[in-house]
């Protein structure tokens, strides 16, 4: 089995989302491989390369960004995920996509990137997390869970009911929450159902993003022990 394949299993899967970095240029204050680099030795789980909104990058810009994380990924074996671009996952070669609701549909998403690869779709009540679920989604991004500047568009915060109510419908695939999570409310967020936390700002806007990094790790493991 590859070590993409072996990823998509849920007990593997649900280690990876624990600390999930989610960032493109826009969103870096510093340089934005010197905040993975920083990230990846504090020890995020998992990265998405996510370039949107207001003075993301284009073309090939972009593609080299891209490729530059991908590589920072690559040798210190962390999943490196793409956003939307399909395209852009199969010419670096990614561990995987993740969808929004509003993107290619799911099936035709796991159509393209084939059985390898991880496939995350966006989730923000029980209807959309099923219909992931049945269009063959590995896991579940929840939220905005708390109120976020970073996405432009996105909706109401939901609160935490949200997990839980995933968890007692009988929602079991991983669940990544997301939306405002910082260190002092990641805890909740996994006590309320989901294996871990995904954030932008927590860390590429933390003084120090490997301390900001190990502090998300922390209060994740502390509430994962149970
Ligand atoms: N999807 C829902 S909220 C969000 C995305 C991409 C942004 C999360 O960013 P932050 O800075 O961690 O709130
Ligand atoms: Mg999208």
């Amino acid at each position: 089995m590859s070590p993409q394949a072996s990823w998509r299993q849920p007990e593997e899967l649900s280690r990876l989302l624990q600390v999930y970095l989610i960032m493109g240029s826009n969103n870096c204050i510093r340089d934005p491989e010197q905040v993975l680099t920083d990230a990846i030795a504090g020890g995020i789980t998992m990265f998405q390369y996510r370039e949107k909104g207001t003075g993301a990058l284009t073309g090939d810009e972009r593609f080299t960004l891209a490729s530059r994380l991908r590589e920072l990924c690559r040798v210190s074996g962390v999943p490196f995920i793409v956003n939307d671009d399909i395209d852009l996952a199969l010419a670096l070669d990614a561990d995987g996509v993740h969808v929004g609701q509003e993107d290619e549909l799911a099936t035709e998403v796991r159509r393209r990137i084939g059985d390898d690869r991880i496939l995350g779709v966006s989730a923000y009540n029980l209807a959309e997390a099923e219909a992931a679920v049945r269009c063959g989604a590995d896991y579940l991004g929840v939220g905005p869970l708390y109120s976020t500047q970073t996405k432009e568009d996105a909706k109401s915060a939901s609160g935490l009911a949200v997990l839980s109510g995933l968890r007692e419908s009988g929602v079991t695939v991983p669940i990544v929450g997301i939306g405002g999570i910082h260190a002092g409310n990641a805890g909740d967020v996994v006590r309320a159902g989901a294996d871990g936390v995904s954030v932008i700002t927590a860390i590429t806007h933390a003084d120090n993003e490997r301390a900001g990094t190990e502090a998300l790790r922390d209060a994740v493991s502390a509430a994962q022990v149970r």
